[in-house]
């Protein structure tokens, strides 16, 4: 199967956190740059510091639950602590998209119910996925990129 996971952190020191994350997914078959980009939060919650987005395109044989559970793994591996829902964090890996199956139980739903109108996934996944086309709303990665504004995402 063929999943797209993005890969996010705003504490520690990011970019190698998250260089050491994508080798622990091998064998990875694409890998986006990295970007800065503005933390996304809760109404009235205390500013965080900007993220570093990626995305990678994973080949892998294990089912969308035992890829999270690997996934949660890496994360803790990574020192990530949960407190509070959109906290900073050391390391956050989403499960975006598997192959063109929608996929939904109560601790994981694929495509992520988020993904469509975020620019720190949209951005760097149109960079290796262009064309993968998102099942439930029917267009690809790029057509929902040109409905969003992507002006806080800059590559480094
Ligand atoms: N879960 C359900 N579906 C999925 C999926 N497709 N992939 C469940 C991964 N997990 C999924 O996630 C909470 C629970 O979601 C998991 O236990 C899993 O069973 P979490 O990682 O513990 O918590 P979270 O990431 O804080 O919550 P959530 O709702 O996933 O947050 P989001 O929506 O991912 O947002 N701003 C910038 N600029 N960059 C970021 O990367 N990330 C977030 C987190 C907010 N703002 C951001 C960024
Ligand atoms: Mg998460």
């Amino acid at each position: 199967m063929k999943y797209a996971i993005a890969l996010g952190s705003n504490l520690g020191d990011s970019r190698s956190i998250l260089e050491s994350a994508l080798s622990r997914l091998e064998p990875v078959i694409a890998r986006s740059s990295w970007y800065q980009t503005k933390a996304v939060t809760l109404p009235n919650s205390p500013p965080q510091p900007d993220y570093l987005n990626g995305c990678a395109i994973v080949e892998t044989d294990l089912q969308p639950l035992e890829l999270l559970a690997k996934l949660q793994q890496i994360e803790a591996e990574f020192g990530r602590i949960r407190y509070q829902r959109w906290d900073a964090r050391t390391l956050d890996l989403d499960i975006l998209l598997v192959d063109d199956v929608i996929f939904q139980t109560e601790t994981l739903e694929i495509p992520h119910p988020r993904m469509s109108d975020r620019a720190f996934v949209l951005v760097p996944l149109a960079e290796i996925a262009p064309d993968w086309k998102h099942p439930k709303l029917h267009c690809s990665i790029v057509q929902l990129l040109r409905s969003i504004d992507a002006s806080d995402v800059k590559k480094l």
